[in-house]
């Protein structure tokens, strides 16, 4: 409380971008906490922004508008939750208004929440007056939405499974310069979130206790691959890493597939590139959309190559989320 009786309004405004898994998480070991199955790695993008501002309140709850949209239901739940637990940790009594804008499709398998949730923690930290480094971000966005734990960092990143909350947060990989061609099938929203499909994976595939082991083998050899600046051997990881995540998410009960005809069209047209000596791997998230990894000279074949399937995009290695100067966020609705 400031000296006049009335609580100081503090606000701040940050910006994530998304990040694209090579090595994917897919499953938690602790849905409070956030701890994830397995490690992962990914590459923090360039492209499709998320802007958030947080301005303390007085009113008697949160409020969240996203793309110019008041939200409700679960997404304004999901959003009071991570804020209760950074007004907890900050001692605070006082709600917020977040205010927040896509570049990308909502939900369209482009980890909207993974820069969603990177944003938010980094606003709702400084909003709130938290002084945590890189590492204490990354575990706060985790809570929020696990792949937002990589959106912190620059670049590829690792994010370890940890042996608890405090050993659970990314930092960076050192790796070979690449580009990834993203190739949109289908900008609508997935019918299925990948919370509800990785719960489902992990009560009814018979494959999931193999897929958390094999996971932490191949996350163990990407590092190798990086350390290496071996670009063939992080796409073939890549690419088998992918698949093994699909083949693993349609043995659930009931099945969930999200890989359309032309998905599996253009991990086929992957292979034919390699074979015509143009080197892509493809990977893809919980949607139809792929993206390839190339060399960043290679990139303009690629994409030339994609446009047949889709709307293509040449996107690079983004900043990790990060403190901006408040601008007009736009209503895109
Ligand atoms: C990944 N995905 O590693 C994997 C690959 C999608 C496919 O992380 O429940 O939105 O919020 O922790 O982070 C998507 O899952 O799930 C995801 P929650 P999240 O990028």
């Amino acid at each position: 409380m400031d000296c006049d009786g009335a609580y100081r309004m503090s606000t701040a405004t940050a910006r994530a971008y998304p990040n694209i898994a090579l090595v994917k998480y897919w499953g938690k070991r602790d849905e409070t906490l956030m701890l994830p199955a397995a490690g992962s790695l990914s590459l923090t993008l360039d492209a499709f922004a998320t802007t958030t501002r947080v301005e303390l309140t007085d009113t008697p709850e949160y409020e969240f508008s996203l793309n110019g949209v008041a939200q409700s239901g679960d997404s304004l739940s999901r959003v009071s939750r991570f804020l209760e637990l950074v007004r907890g940790i900050a001692g605070s009594s006082q709600h917020a208004r977040v205010t927040s804008s896509n570049e990308a499709p909502t939900g369209a398998g482009l980890a909207s929440s993974a820069s969603g949730f990177a944003a938010l923690a980094v606003a709702a930290a400084a909003a709130y007056g938290l002084h945590l480094d890189r590492a204490a971000l990354s575990r706060l966005a985790r809570r929020g939405s696990g792949s937002a734990a990589r959106s912190l960092i620059d670049g590829v990143s690792v994010w370890h499974a940890g042996d608890g909350d405090e050993t659970s947060f990314a930092e960076p990989v050192v790796a070979p310069e690449m580009s990834m061609i993203i190739v949109t099938v289908d900008a609508r929203q997935k019918a299925i979130s990948s919370r509800t499909a990785m719960r489902r994976t992990a009560l009814t595939s018979p494959f999931y206790p193999a897929w958390a082991e094999t996971t932490e083998q191949s996350l163990a050899a990407m590092l190798e691959a990086c350390r290496d600046q071996d670009f063939s051997r992080i796409g073939r990881i890549t690419e088998t890493h992918a698949l093994r995540m699909h083949a693993l998410i349609q043995s659930a009960d009931p099945p969930i597939r999200y890989l359309s005809p032309t998905s599996i069209a253009i991990f086929d047209a992957v292979v034919a590139l390699r074979d015509a000596g143009v080197e892509a791997y493809a990977t893809a998230d919980a949607g139809p959309n792929v993206a390839i990894i190339s060399r960043p000279e290679d990139a303009p074949a690629v994409a030339e190559a994609m446009q047949q399937y889709g709307s293509v995009r040449i996107v690079g290695a983004g900043a990790g989320a990060t403190l901006i100067d408040d601008p007009s966020l736009e209503a895109t609705a």
